[in-house]
């Protein structure tokens, strides 16, 4: 594959955009090499500027669950931006959605639009704050959950005491409320609890988490944060950022039937426009103004166009529940043909994989938190991702991120993708 235009792109973007990118996970940093930079992308595949065309497996980080320009939402979008892009006053469709929202996912009663996950899940921690009276949270060692001073944090000296800041420009103040677990271990949650008696408003937690590769919650976690939370007065919040709208038509909450206090939407939900949301029962979401006193707000929160890329995507996927599942197929089959090239190829691997979620561990040990997740061997993934872009396969450029399937993917994609992955390890 050539990168010329993108190199050329790439280096007039770095004078004027830090890094030459918006997000950081754009640059390539884990990977190596020049960005690929894309003119567009229709269904399963991308166009970059070089001519080449890319079977694309990061799906916008997931929104294009449907395939890139699906074309119910660019009509909807065309047809808002026709009668204005922004107003700044209540519209209908914000009400259409919601009532869509609120019919999808199990649980929640209300549910208030903002512009990213970041937003969604800062906001559900200063209403669970706000609700509780409490100010500590715990998260976990590997989730995400945007990059809000409070979830930018790392172990700190004292583990079970508060964490340190992970970024400069994070303050002490901040991180010393945010607690820091492990994944898939239960017993780090209840000795944080222990040892912050009636001081924790809530727990979040990415419930199938997808920022340190995929990685699924093992010997009924959820349910055990569940009672914990119950038995401590804690809230429970799934980031349901990555998972919401595409691991089931209910998320997690529905694919492993537990129960969250306020569920955090992104990507999917706005159809590949701008959109978070966040979600609860009546009693937690009166607590927000302009009805309660926790303040939140936001110039283009419910943005007329956003909103109907958001409806057209939520409508098709409400209408047509198969595509859950058909996704899920799709991604075992992947699943089953890359894990037997690797092995044919004696790679060292583990896959994990969830509905339409899928990530490729070059780890000998299963990958189950974060700590497992590093001891991946980033050598060859780093092979693993260019040896796929130079066959036009474009897969996460990074260890510690999730691959996204869409359903425009076909199984001839599927094959092209399986027989790349063994041209790169094949045993000459
Ligand atoms: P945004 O603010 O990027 O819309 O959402 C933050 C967020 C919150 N929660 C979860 C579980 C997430 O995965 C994310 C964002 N995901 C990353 C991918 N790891 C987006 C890609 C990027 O940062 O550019």
């Amino acid at each position: 594959m050539i990168y010329k235009r993108s190199s050329a792109l790439f280096a007039n973007a770095e004078k004027v955009i830090p890094g030459g990118v918006n997000s950081p996970v754009r640059a390539f940093g884990s990977v190596g090499g020049t960005p690929v930079f894309v003119k567009e992308a229709k269904g399963a595949y991308l166009y970059d500027e070089d001519g080449n065309t890319l079977i694309d497996y990061i799906a916008s980080w997931g929104p294009m669950i449907l395939g890139h320009a699906f074309a119910p939402v660019v009509d909807a979008v065309i047809e808002k931006a026709k009668k204005g892009t922004s107003f700044g006053m209540p519209t209908e469709i914000e009400t259409k959605i919601a009532e869509l929202a609120i019919s999808m996912v199990p649980n929640i009663d209300k549910i208030r639009f903002v512009n990213s996950g970041t937003e969604a899940c800062m906001s559900a921690v200063r209403l669970a704050r706000g609700y509780t009276g409490k100010d500590k949270i715990i998260k976990f060692a590997g989730c995400y959950h945007g990059h809000s001073d409070s979830f930018l944090i790392q172990a700190g000296s004292g583990a079970v005491t508060f964490g340190s800041p992970n970024s400069p420009g994070v303050t002490q103040g901040t991180a010393k409320d945010t607690l820091l677990a492990k994944y898939n271990d239960i017993e780090s949650v209840k000795t944080l609890i222990e040892a912050n008696k009636g001081e924790i408003a809530c727990i979040i937690i990415e419930p199938v988490a997808g920022n340190m590769g995929c990685i699924l919650p093992l010997d009924n976690f959820l349910q055990k944060l569940r009672v914990l939370c119950d038995e401590h007065n804690i809230l429970l919040v799934f980031d349901e950022v990555m998972t919401g709208f595409r691991l089931a038509k209910g998320g997690v909450q529905e694919l492993y039937n537990v129960k969250a206090d306020i569920v955090c939407f992104g990507k999917v939900i706005g159809g590949g426009l701008p959109v978070g949301a966040f979600a609860a029962k009546n009693e937690i979401m009166n607590y927000l103004a302009p009805l309660g006193p926790v303040y939140q707000a936001g110039t283009l929160s419910g943005n007329p166009l956003a909103m109907a890329a958001g409806l057209a995507m939520l409508t098709a996927l409400n209408e047509d529940e198969s595509i859950f599942e058909e996704l899920a197929n799709k991604t075992e089959y992947l699943h089953k043909g890359l894990s037997q090239v690797l092995i044919k190829n004696n790679v060292t691997h583990t896959i994990n994989r969830v509905g339409s979620m899928i990530s490729v561990h070059f780890a000998e040990d299963a990958v189950v938190d974060f700590e497992s997740s590093a001891k991946g061997n980033n050598d060859t993934f780093k092979k693993f991702f260019h040896g796929m872009l130079n066959q036009g396969i474009y897969i996460a450029p990074s260890a510690f991120e999730s691959w996204f399937l869409n359903n425009a993917l076909s199984y001839s994609d599927l094959d092209k993708t399986i027989a790349a992955c063994n041209t790169i390890f094949e045993v000459k």
